[in-house]
């Protein structure tokens, strides 16, 4: 016996995924609605590669009633609509917006990292995925810290334009296409050219200077991992499709070398070392996507502080950083929280 699954935002880039990954994980479902705004209504849209075929039925006229669960991939504005009316409903939801992650009574889980915070769940029936630059530098950060408690971290993203959706992704291609031909590459939905660029700038300025992609990645890694954990964050966009990366700077209270780093990450569940200290030893963002795993290369010691540690992180930005750590939350709810007879 399974699960009646809802998949909210079915048509964009990470609804698709969560589609795909259900399907790919086996994820146990009795009956599955994807559901969108009226725009996409009565599209088709195929569940996973298994020629299954869904109607796309509107958010709007949608009753939660009787649903078990709901992986909401719709922005913040439809969220905050949606999202409660879903949740009275008896239907848990799995958002994947910013609107909930720092609410008090909503956890945030990355479950590598924080599966127990899921337990609070019930104050308002609503759980929160984090930001794709976080979900990935929690689960490289996790292990290190259960061994050497970390105090602070600087971190410098290369964040792909699919965490921007689709328009990004249109956006490169169609710019690197002007260029080519010599067409006019004016910039639409980023704030510069992106296509042979890049632009230190995601989301919006805050008045300290820094974006809420910036500060998002402080809030929500205190919130996941430690609120103790010192982090100060420079997110850059770059002309890459799928993939964000990290260049991951790290301050420990203890020791720790790069050795015995990477003998505890090679171990750590979700990661993947790859650190062959050999031209190509690490990973890209391309070789990432598709993937399940968060990878680690270049690890090493930092010798302008004491306990220092430098590494690189990579994940596929919409599945761990998104579709996938969505379908790890509903695994665990369904495991602690709602079980079905077998
Ligand atoms: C981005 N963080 O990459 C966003 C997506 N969640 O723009």
């Amino acid at each position: 016996m399974g699960y009646r699954v809802v998949v909210a935002g079915a048509t964009g880039n990470v609804g698709r995924e969560m589609l795909n990954i259900l399907a790919e994980r086996e994820f146990p479902i009795d009956e599955i609605a994807v559901v969108a705004s009226s725009r996409s209504t009565g599209d088709e849209i195929e569940y996973g590669e298994t020629g299954r075929m869904l109607k796309v039925k509107n958010i709007e006229h949608f009753d939660p009633a009787g649903w078990d669960m709901a992986l909401f991939a719709i922005g913040s504005e439809a969220t905050k609509i949606h999202a409660p009316r879903f949740a009275a409903a008896g239907c848990t939801v799995i958002d994947n917006s910013s609107l909930y992650r720092m609410d008090p009574d909503v956890p945030l889980i990355v479950p590598e990292v924080n599966a127990d915070a899921i337990d609070g769940f019930r104050a308002k029936n609503i759980i929160a995925n984090p930001n794709c630059s976080t979900a990935q530098m929690v689960v490289a950060l996790k292990p290190l810290h259960d061994r050497a408690r970390i105090k602070r971290v600087v971190v410098s993203t290369y964040q792909s334009v699919s965490g921007a959706g689709k328009a990004g992704m249109d956006e490169l291609f169609e710019q690197s296409r002007n260029i080519f031909v010599g067409d006019p590459a004016e910039p639409s939905k980023f704030t510069k050219q992106i296509a042979f660029n890049v632009i230190p700038h995601i989301d919006t300025f805050l008045d300290d200077g820094f974006t809420k992609e910036e500060w998002k990645m402080v809030v929500e890694t205190k919130k996941i991992l430690d609120p103790k954990v010192k982090v100060v964050a420079t997110c850059v966009r770059v002309p890459v499709f799928v993939g964000h990366s990290e260049a991951i700077n790290i301050e420990f209270e203890e020791e720790l070398s790069a050795e015995e780093a990477q003998s505890i990450l090679r171990e750590a569940p979700g990661i993947m070392l790859v650190d062959k200290r050999e031209d190509g030893g690490y990973v890209t963002p391309v070789e990432c996507v598709g993937e399940f795993a968060t990878y680690v290369s270049r690890v090493r010691d930092d010798p302008t502080v004491d306990n220092g540690l430098v590494l690189w992180c990579v994940s596929d930005n919409l599945r761990k950083g998104a579709a996938l750590n969505a379908v790890q939350i509903a695994e665990l709810l369904g495991r602690r929280h709602l079980k079905k007879a077998a």
